[in-house]
């Protein structure tokens, strides 16, 4: 553990004031102050990076934390710190961390830590705050605001730490808040007196904690493992959904023996997309709109039955109308007893954590589980083969200008060739698309926009992938998408990190051919400056630009870029027609009603 040597005065009313710099003052002895405890507790928890902006009152904990062997990398916008501390934590199981300021900066932070607790990430916002005293008699303190109260219905725990010596508690039951059961975000508030606040220094050691086992295991009852297995060995056309809970679960050898000992099809929701390779011949993500309606019996893996799924019903299911029951029964493996029935009913819940359920559920499979119904399996591989085709002969176009299958193809084989490279995806069309066309072949490798649909994720997941996961990124962007964070290239450059930005960039959201129906000056609220120069944006850090219009020029700068591993931005050209309204999702516009 970190010390310092403080000189501690008395004050006259006994408590312990900050301590003072000048030397010679008073006895000195060993001590340690809030700073070093809360960069002790996290050392101690195995934290090794904190992403954050300084400014008062956590500068000095920047630079003691970065002083003390911590990683810090310093954003340029709260928001985007926070985004790489939330997929930090679906990377690695562990809490990332968000370091802000009071106030504006704990605000800027919040959204990323909302974004995490909806995600299911374990994330823990930290964030300095104003004195207590002045900012619950609203006196008007610097950067004043009820920080805790506000973060409280945003994460799944909110806590205050305001004596030195309760460091070690706060940090241990944020972590425990935020990985154990479902994870999610957890908000910590340091009132800035805290951090000055001096300690004994053995007193301060043992007042931390290193927490024990801070996600336990859940193992599922035996009863509600027989349940789903019965409902599903009587199933004749049986579907596998793979979740981003199962990608978080790290038990990607059990999921695929699942998978493979049943043969099941599966398909994957999007960041679960390379938990088995996209290739495998039991995917049926290339007759989606097939299985789900026809399927009889689904199992849910780590996958909730939100909007994503059509909330289980409805015409996507096979149903009558927008909300009929499609008559599938559902098996759902989840960590959380309250996920069941949210949505339709759930005949058989199998609750506890997705690696010790997957292992139950294999235990009892064997090795002699029956296949499904052969009609089945070949009835989704016809249509399968069908739609694969259609896609192979869509990339093989070659339009001028280029569009989003000519740009997304080469991408597709770019993926291909580096496997372990992480793929961060944003935007309408660009993310649809992308998703439809990249094949992912390892875990946890595409880093999307999630449950919201959130634009604005893409610099930070980016940074984050590279810092933590250590490979080569790819950021396929939409040109909106990348102007939520794209002041964060300073970031990449500054790190110099190897991050390859591609914005396809059709001018606007969704499209750029729009236009003022007015014929007024003003342009429509949906385009860009037509022909935008974004990669000079990384020029102007010291990264390599490239303005690309054809597939040939986008391969050639991919491939350099991973090659040179240099912080590189190409602007793809994209036909500005060729996008469609939110992408795959227009059915979810509410449009005004004609005249
Ligand atoms: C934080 C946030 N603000 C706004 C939106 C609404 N929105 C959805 S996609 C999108 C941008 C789509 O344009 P672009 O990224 O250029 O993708 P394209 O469809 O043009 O490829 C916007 C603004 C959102 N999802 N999240
Ligand atoms: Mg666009």
């Amino acid at each position: 553990m970190d010390t310092v040597t403080v000189a501690r005065k008395a004050s006259p009313s006994g408590a312990t004031e900050a301590p003072a710099t000048t030397a010679g003052e008073a006895a000195s002895q060993q001590e340690t102050d809030g700073f070093h405890l809360l960069i002790d507790a996290l050392k101690l928890n195995g934290i090794d990076t904190i992403f954050g902006l300084p400014g008062i009152p956590i500068t000095d904990l920047t630079r003691k934390a970065q002083a003390s062997g911590l990683r810090v990398i310093s954003f340029r916008h709260e928001q985007n710190a926070g985004y790489a501390a939330s997929i930090t934590g679906f990377m690695t199981q562990k809490p990332g961390i968000c370091l802000t300021v009071s106030a504006p900066g704990f605000l800027n932070g919040l959204t990323a830590l909302a974004h995490a607790t909806t995600n299911c990430f374990p994330m823990i916002l930290v964030s300095g705050s104003s004195e207590r005293e002045v900012v619950d008699l609203q006196q008007g303190d610097y950067e004043e605001m009820d920080q805790l109260a506000i973060a409280k219905p945003l994460c799944k725990a909110a806590f205050r730490v305001l004596h030195a010596e309760d460091i070690g508690v706060g940090v241990a039951r944020a972590i425990r808040a935020a990985v154990s059961g479902r994870p999610g975000g957890v908000y910590l508030d340091l009132p800035a007196k805290l951090f000055p606040q001096a300690m004994e220094a053995e007193a301060g050691r043992q007042s931390l904690i290193k927490v024990v086992d801070p996600a336990p295991r859940q193992i599922p009852a035996h009863d509600a493992v027989q349940r789903a297995l019965d409902l599903l060995k009587g199933a004749k056309r049986p579907l596998i959904i793979l979740g981003k809970g199962a990608a978080y679960a790290q038990a990607d050898a059990d999921i695929r023996a699942l998978v493979e000992r049943t043969g099941i099809p599966y398909l994957p929701m999007s960041m679960a997309k390379g938990l088995l390779p996209d290739t495998h011949e039991q995917s049926a993500s290339a007759a989606r709109s097939f299985v789900l309606p026809e399927s009889d019996v689904v199992m849910l893996v780590g996958a909730r039955l939100n909007w994503l799924l059509s909330h289980g019903k409805g015409k996507t299911w096979g149903g009558k109308s927008a909300k009929a029951w499609g008559g599938q029964k559902f098996i759902q493996v989840d960590i959380s007893p309250i996920e069941a029935d949210s949505n339709v009913r759930i005949d058989a819940p199998v609750v506890g954590d997705i690696g010790s359920c997957v292992k139950a559920l294999l235990a009892d499979i064997g090795s002699n589980w029956p296949k499904p119904p052969s009609d089945w399996l070949s009835a989704i591989a016809e249509r399968k083969s069908k739609n694969v085709a259609k896609m192979a002969e869509t990339l093989a176009k070659n339009p001028s200008p280029m569009n989003f299958h000519s740009a997304l193809g080469v991408v597709r084989d770019i993926v291909k060739a580096n496997p372990d490279a992480y793929l961060v995806n944003e935007g309408a069309n660009a993310l649809d698309f992308t998703r439809s066309i990249v094949d992912m072949y390892n875990p946890r490798k595409r880093l999307d926009v999630g449950t919201w649909g959130i634009m604005g994720v893409g610099m930070g997941y980016s940074v984050a992938a590279a810092v933590v996961g250590g490979q080569q990124v790819i950021a396929i962007e939409g040109d909106s998408a990348f102007g939520f964070s794209g002041m964060e290239v300073e970031t990449i450059c500054r790190y110099n990190l190897p991050v390859c930005v591609v914005i396809m960039n059709n001018n606007g959201v969704y499209r750029g051919d729009e236009v003022n129906p007015t014929g007024g000056k003003d342009p429509s609220p949906l385009v860009f400056v037509k022909d935008a120069r974004y990669e000079k944006l990384m020029e102007a850090f010291g990264g390599v630009g490239a303005y690309v219009t054809t597939p040939d020029a986008l391969r050639a700068a991919m491939e350099e870029a991973i090659r040179s591993r240099r912080p590189t931005l190409i602007n793809a050209v994209i036909d500005e027609k060729a996008g469609t309204e939110s992408g795959r999702i227009t059915g979810l516009n509410p449009t005004a009603k004609k005249k």
